[in-house]
């Protein structure tokens, strides 16, 4: 056993290099015929726009192609085509694929109840920029120095020479957009405008699009906003800033756990805050289950405080589940952020 276990982890190591360049990549995609697409439960801008691009530029090279997600297509994107948008639930049973596109996701758990479209012959590809993506497909393109997943899909339209059409370059533009916070989160490159630039090239709107994804807020929303503006809550130094939103504030302004979306930027703004996060109280659990985002601002990492309650992310955007009250889960964070800046700290005063 323990051999043929040495066996199989050395043959996987060895496939694993042989396919993560990205020719061996498109050619296997190639080769495939009907395809299973998917992205992260809660999924977001860099998710579905990347998602909805590759499936596009399959349906182009012919194949057959079906997008599932967990979870509904969000309102807030409505300048994407949702038309193609599937949840989990509305999948005909028995309908097989020989190939699963996982987009944005750093692990195959993060696609949720996908995994049960899945037949053990079905070949995944794992398309992905988080560093911390653990190479789950049977063919992998990383490339963690992309700013979103969305360039990483921009590299296969190349390598296809494929000419972009307007809704695959919103689709991309979206991507891009939303995980550099506009362009101007640290993870923004050269690459990311010179790509922009070139979708920007095809004739989209981007007025309109920007216009739809950051400035139309509902009046619900902004009476959340309001509500949760007036909880803000600060450590003594006022380096950490921190909200909990409970059922009752969604209740009380008729907002969604949708429109939270974007309120922990608000945290972060305020001077001197070098750690944010915003915990919202989920519906549905027993014993309560606490979702929590992170944010950082300069050097400091939130992926590694989100890795210690099980979630992950990238350094100065991270996210996690927590189980327990808002009042636990907020000693909890707290002192793990508290142990992430004693060891940054120790670091830079050497
Ligand atoms: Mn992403």
């Amino acid at each position: 056993m323990e051999s043929l276990k040495k066996y199989t982890t050395k043959r996987r190591r060895k496939a694993r290099h042989k396919n993560d360049s990205l020719a061996m990549f498109c050619r296997a995609l190639k080769n495939k015929d009907n395809f299973l697409l998917a992205s992260h439960v809660s999924p977001e801008g860099d998710a579905i726009g990347s998602i909805l691009a590759l499936e596009s530029l399959l349906r182009r090279l012919g194949k057959k192609t079906l997008i599932a997600c967990e979870d509904p297509f969000p309102e807030r994107l409505a300048c994407l085509p949702a038309k193609r948008w599937r949840q989990v639930k509305e999948v005909p049973e028995g309908r097989k694929f020989d190939a699963l596109v996982v987009a944005d996701c750093p692990t195959l758990e993060r696609v949720g109840s996908v995994q049960s479209l899945l037949a053990p012959t079905t070949e995944i590809f794992n398309i992905d920029h988080h560093i911390s993506n653990t190479h789950f497909g049977h063919y992998n393109y990383i490339r963690p120095s992309a700013s979103a997943a969305g360039e990483v899909v921009y590299d296969i339209f190349k390598w296809f020479k494929m000419k972009l059409n307007q809704e695959e370059a919103t689709c991309l533009y979206v991507s891009i957009s939303t995980d550099t916070g506009s362009f101007k989160y640290s993870n923004t490159t050269v690459k990311s405008h010179q790509i922009a630039s070139e979708l920007i090239q095809t004739g989209i709107d981007i007025e309109k699009i920007n216009d739809e994804l950051y400035a139309t807020y509902s009046l619900e929303k902004i009476q959340l906003y309001s509500l949760l503006l007036g909880k803000v809550q600060r450590s003594p130094d006022g380096t950490i800033a921190w909200v909990g939103l409970t059922r009752n504030d969604l209740k009380r302004t008729g907002a969604t756990y949708e429109d939270t979306e974007g309120f922990i930027d608000f945290l972060k703004y305020i001077k001197e805050v070098q750690f944010a996060f915003f915990m919202s109280e989920m519906d549905g659990s027993q014993d309560g289950q606490v979702k929590v985002s992170f944010r950082s601002r300069g050097d400091y990492d939130v992926a590694q405080v989100a890795a210690y309650f099980g979630g992950g992310g990238h350094k100065k955007a991270a996210g996690c589940t927590i189980h327990g009250t808002l009042e636990e889960a907020t000693r909890k964070i707290l002192e793990q952020i508290k142990l992430a800046l004693a060891k940054q700290n120790q670091k830079t005063s050497f």
